[in-house]
């Protein structure tokens, strides 16, 4: 399984993985409706939007996976958010029916279950409580990889990613951090396991603090290397505590929960 797509190619994650995946992929189609650096050996670059049909569905012709971040990666209007992350996530899993049925990789995030409190831990069969439309749109991106798997066998996981950069910036990263190697060794241990079913998997590092239990994704043989924890002395002088009850603090999903309607 290594031919695969990845969609939102040009972003923070999709650079991460074509940097990480590189060598270890046979090859990787890479999409985006943004510019991005040149095909390099075993790469094509393809721009273009996902909100086009017919672009999708040559885009995951030929390929044994499709790792599936291009979306609005953040809160935003309603129109923007249903082109851009409903219609084009339904565009990916109706093309890949349409063509050899590659597994794929749904970069869900932690904000489909974002108004669940701190105190609460996290694990599979958590209901969703998303914190945003942005929220939202994950939760339904995770509800279509349950119907194309039920009704089609198409394979998926899932991931509900924390906050995935280069080093944690703030408190509340030092427990939803997830690095960039850890990010890249899952997606490998993804395609690399001989089934995947219809899974959903949190995406954090070996964190001192949890606040989502990964235990049932453990078929996968997938461990965070890294932790938060060696910069917590740099983060909490940068970022001074606020109260318990500040919402920002109360819920998992931070400052998303804690803000109004985006549109208002
Ligand atoms: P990003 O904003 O850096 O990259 C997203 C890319 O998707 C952009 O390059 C954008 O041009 C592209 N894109 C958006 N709509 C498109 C469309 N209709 N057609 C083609 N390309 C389109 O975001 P990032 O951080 O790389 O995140 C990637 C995915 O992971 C997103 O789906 C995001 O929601 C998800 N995620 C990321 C987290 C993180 O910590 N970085 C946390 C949770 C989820
Ligand atoms: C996300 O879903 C966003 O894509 C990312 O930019 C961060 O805000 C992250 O969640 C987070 O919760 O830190």
């Amino acid at each position: 399984m290594r031919r695969l797509l990845i969609t939102g190619a040009a972003g923070g994650l999709g650079t991460i993985l074509r940097e990480g995946l590189a060598g270890w992929a046979d090859f990787l189609r890479l999409n985006d409706r943004e510019e991005m650096p040149a095909a390099g050996p075993n790469e094509e670059v393809v721009q273009g939007d996902l909100t086009d049909f017919d672009l999708v569905k040559e885009l995951v012709k030929d390929v044994d996976g499709i790792v599936h971040l291009g979306s609005i990666s953040r809160e935003n209007t309603f129109e923007n958010i249903l082109d851009s992350s409903f219609r084009g996530t339904y565009h990916v899993f109706d093309a890949a029916r349409q063509a050899a049925k590659p597994r794929i990789v749904f970069a869900s995030s932690n904000h489909a279950i974002g108004f669940h409190r701190r105190e609460d831990n996290l694990g599979k069969d958590a209901p969703y409580r998303p914190d945003s439309i942005y929220g939202v749109s994950k939760v339904y991106g995770e509800s279509l990889g349950q119907y194309y798997f039920d009704k089609f066998g198409i394979e998926s996981v899932s991931i509900r990613i924390g906050s995935c950069f280069p080093e944690p910036v703030d408190r509340r990263m030092l427990a939803t951090w997830l690095s960039p190697r850890d990010f890249v060794e899952m997606i490998k241990a993804i395609y690399s396991a001989p089934r995947v079913g219809c899974s959903m998997i949190y995406g954090m590092s070996d964190n001192r603090e949890q606040w989502w239990d990964n235990s049932h994704a453990s078929f996968l043989g997938w461990r965070p290397q890294d932790s938060a924890e060696r910069f917590r002395a740099k983060v909490e002088a940068a970022d001074p505590p606020r109260h318990w009850d500040d919402p920002a603090v109360r819920y998992h999903g931070g400052a998303f929960a804690a803000v109004g309607h985006f549109e208002d």
